[in-house]
């Protein structure tokens, strides 16, 4: 490759990876502005944390090969579809639907795949929604159509995953199966937690919207 050509391959990656960038900002912006609005509806906050990331260009090279495509920027887009990926934690399941069905009935957002870990749950335990969203991205002379990987999880699910990731690569990929037997177990008492929580939050809710109606009738009368 000249000097010339490899110029003209640094702009065009460069450019390809801003796109994914555009269309991380581009959803996070959607989400901000469904948390804001939904903590106005509901009067409590459903999003705990976001965080987003781009994937390195090392691990798409690898991820690229890995699965036997060939290395052009066409191959990635197509066959790539999480470099921008965004992790939504929530505090209870039921949010994790109400802002996943927000999402998905976006105008300008095309659901690419939506899998749910949550009523499946991964042989290990794994729970979480995955949604893979395409948006259009404006830029000076041209519309892309990008993808971006959305997982939305509970608190418990992401303290599980997080823990279940450092082993995974702490053991090279061969998690010793005592270790994977009280992982599936933890995946199980989150999951019970879970459901526990999602109980007494509608019970609360229940009480306060009594309470409400309540006081509604004592000023009619
Ligand atoms: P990172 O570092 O988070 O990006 P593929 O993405 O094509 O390899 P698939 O089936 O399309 O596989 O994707 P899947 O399994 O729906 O989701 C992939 C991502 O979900 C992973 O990204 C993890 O972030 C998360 N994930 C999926 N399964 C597990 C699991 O068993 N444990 C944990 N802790 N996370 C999981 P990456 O690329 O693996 O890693």
């Amino acid at each position: 490759v000249d000097m010339k050509n490899l110029r003209v391959l640094k702009a065009e990656l460069t450019r390809f990876m801003m796109t994914y960038k555009f269309a991380l900002d581009e959803v996070n912006t959607k989400i901000d502005i469904l948390k804001q609005e939904f903590s106005y509806i509901h009067e409590y906050n459903p999003i705990e944390h976001v965080k987003s990331r781009l994937k390195s260009p090392e691990s798409i090279v690898q991820k690229i090969y890995r699965k036997g495509y060939p290395l052009t920027l066409s191959a990635i887009r197509e066959n790539i579809q999480d470099i921008a990926g965004i992790r939504i934690t929530c505090s209870f399941i039921s949010d994790i639907y109400e802002l996943s069905n927000m999402l998905q009935s976006q105008k300008d957002i095309t659901v690419i795949d939506c899998n749910d870990y949550i009523k499946s749950p991964k042989p290990n335990g794994y729970q979480s929604l995955h949604l893979i969203l395409q948006v259009p991205v404006f830029m000076s002379d041209r519309v892309e159509m990008v993808c971006v990987e959305v997982q939305i999880r509970t608190i418990a699910m992401d303290f599980w995953a997080s823990l279940e990731h450092k082993i995974y690569y702490k053991y090279n990929k061969e998690v010793p199966q005592y270790l994977v037997e009280e992982l599936k177990e933890a995946a199980n008492t989150a999951a019970q937690l879970d459901r526990k929580m999602e109980n007494i939050h509608k019970e609360m809710l229940d009480i306060k919207n009594s309470d409400e109606e309540e006081d509604i009738y004592e000023l009619v009368i």
